[in-house]
């Protein structure tokens, strides 16, 4: 079973979209492991995003990851990481699907709602970077056999 990292950036929080985001994700029969509310720290912030480092837009990513709450959440199932990055859409909201979370919600690059590991590799060590282990919950959905 394949984990990965989800956070709903600080534009998904104000603009009320949470609940909506985790609908979407439930509905296409991901497991919730964890979730917490972080106002993140510039330090987090420069962890997560340390690939970006030296970009143009580096400085700005850092400024609006960190300019009020992100929900951090693991979630997890049969080919989570890329399953994810489908529900998410392409990085601009412009140019991304009608039907996925970009396409549906955002027209921007930098503030586009989500975040979603990019291999099963990422995700083990953006879970470790937000959650420590005792934050993530093992259980059964009632549903399992159902949904695979
Ligand atoms: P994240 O990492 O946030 O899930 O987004 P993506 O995986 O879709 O996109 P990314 O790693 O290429 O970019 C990380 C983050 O930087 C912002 N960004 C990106 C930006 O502000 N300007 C840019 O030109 C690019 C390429 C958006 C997402």
């Amino acid at each position: 079973m394949q984990r990965t990292l989800v956070l709903l950036k600080p534009d998904a929080v104000q603009r009320r979209l949470v609940g909506e985001i985790i609908r979407r994700f439930e509905q296409k029969g991901l497991r919730l492991a964890g979730l917490k509310m972080v106002q993140a720290s510039r330090d987090l912030a420069e962890q997560h995003y340390a690939v970006h480092r030296g970009k143009p837009f580096y400085e700005s990513l850092l400024t609006f990851l960190t300019s009020g709450p992100t929900i951090a959440m693991v979630w997890e199932g049969r080919e989570a990481v890329s399953v994810t990055r489908l529900l998410m859409g392409l990085t601009d909201g412009a140019r991304s699907a009608p039907g996925t979370i970009r396409g549906d919600f955002g027209l921007s690059v930098q503030n586009n709602l989500i975040h979603g590991s990019d291999s099963p590799e990422s995700a083990d060590a953006e879970i470790a970077l937000w959650f420590r282990p005792d934050e993530l919950v093992n259980y059964t959905c009632a549903d399992a056999a159902w949904i695979g």
